[in-house]
């Protein structure tokens, strides 16, 4: 059974497919769910995955991925405000405000909700990097100026950012639960 993915983002839809290509199909859902006012990625996604399938109907199951970037020294921000902040100040003048500052470490977090009949189950994932001048033409968001071992996220391939990534840590939490929820 497909899952329906309920996302605007098709980089997101991009990095799902990959590392669950072989164990579910990914179809990519625009469905504008309510996004809770909340500091918590678990909260906001889901909250969303619920939504999404009671109002979508059909069977198949759906997912949801709330992510931010954690910037050390600006206390966290923009959070899960990051969509609105690339929308607004971009992502070049963020790292502006990373260059200013002598700590640049950032924390980039993703929280996937997977709503079915029988309830929601909530997958986190995490990766630690610093914040760098922007390089390399992968990725989307944030990826150019999130470095990570030398290498920025945007320099990597789809398949060696999720061998590290945030997302791909959330979606190996996820698969696993997935292929023994029926034990
Ligand atoms: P949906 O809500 O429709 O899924 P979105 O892009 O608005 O798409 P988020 O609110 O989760 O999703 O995005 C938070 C921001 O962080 C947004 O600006 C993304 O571009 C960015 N972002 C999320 N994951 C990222 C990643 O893996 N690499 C770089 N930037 C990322």
């Amino acid at each position: 059974m497909a899952i329906r993915f309920v996302t605007g983002n098709a980089g997101k839809v991009r990095e799902a497919r990959d590392y669950l290509a072989g164990i579910e199909p990914v179809e990519q859902i625009e469905y504008d769910y309510t996004e809770v006012q909340s500091d918590s990625l678990e909260e906001i996604a889901a909250h969303g995955a619920r939504e999404a399938f009671e109002q979508l109907g059909g069977d198949e199951p759906v997912l949801v991925d709330d992510a931010g970037l954690f910037v050390d020294a600006l206390g966290g921000f923009p959070g899960p405000y990051s969509a609105y902040v690339e929308d607004t100040v971009g992502v070049e003048r963020l790292w502006r405000l990373a260059e200013a500052e002598e700590n640049r470490r950032a924390t980039f977090r993703t929280v996937l909700a997977y709503a079915d009949e029988d309830g929601t189950e909530t997958f986190a994932g995490s990766v630690a990097g610093t914040l760098v001048a922007p390089r390399g033409e992968g990725g989307f968001g944030y990826d150019p100026i999130f470095e990570y071992n030398g290498t920025t996220m945007a320099e990597m391939s789809t398949a060696e950012k999720n061998a590290i990534s945030h997302r791909g840590r959330a979606l190996a939490t996820f698969a696993e639960w997935y292929a023994g929820r029926d034990e």
